[in-house]
């Protein structure tokens, strides 16, 4: 029972001691929110790969909305910039030739595919820290727009 009664205490104390730092990171998270919305067109390179980097940070993508041809191959460098948090980037369409789902670094991690269909296809993290709500929630969610 004395145990029982130390790991409480424990728990407490850990919760305790997080709640200034979710409350930073709630903030943080409103500031990027109102910076959202940026669309990038990405460029073809002299070697045919429209190459774009993607920054990862809490909790968002930059770009957010990222623009690329289709029937041309897309290579995304997907970097994390900020903090401790673990992240993905997620992209479910396999109709259109895209599906990935990859876990994100420091380093920089490159995305390759090459779009088969014109349309919008949604891009998130799908992480949450416990039973808190998702990155995704949290705002860390972007589009990827297929042009002709
Ligand atoms: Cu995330």
């Amino acid at each position: 029972m004395k145990t029982h009664r130390w790991t409480i205490s424990f728990l407490v104390l850990v919760l305790l001691s997080l709640h200034p730092l979710l409350a930073t990171r709630a903030a943080a998270a409103e500031e990027v929110a109102e910076g959202k919305g940026k669309r990038v067109v990405a460029k073809v390179g002299e070697d045919g790969v429209q190459r774009l980097e993607v920054l990862s940070g809490e909790y968002y993508f930059e770009p957010n909305h990222i623009v690329v041809q289709v029937d041309t191959p897309v290579e995304l460098l997907v970097r994390k910039v900020d903090g401790f948090v673990p992240h993905n980037v997620i992209v479910q369409a396999p109709a259109a030739g895209i599906d990935f789902k990859v876990d994100v670094d420091d380093e920089v991690r490159p995305i390759r595919f090459t779009p088969t269909k014109t349309g919008r296809y949604e891009m998130y993290c799908d992480k949450s820290f416990l039973w808190f709500e998702s990155h995704r929630a949290k705002g860390m969610e972007g589009i990827i727009e297929v042009v002709e």
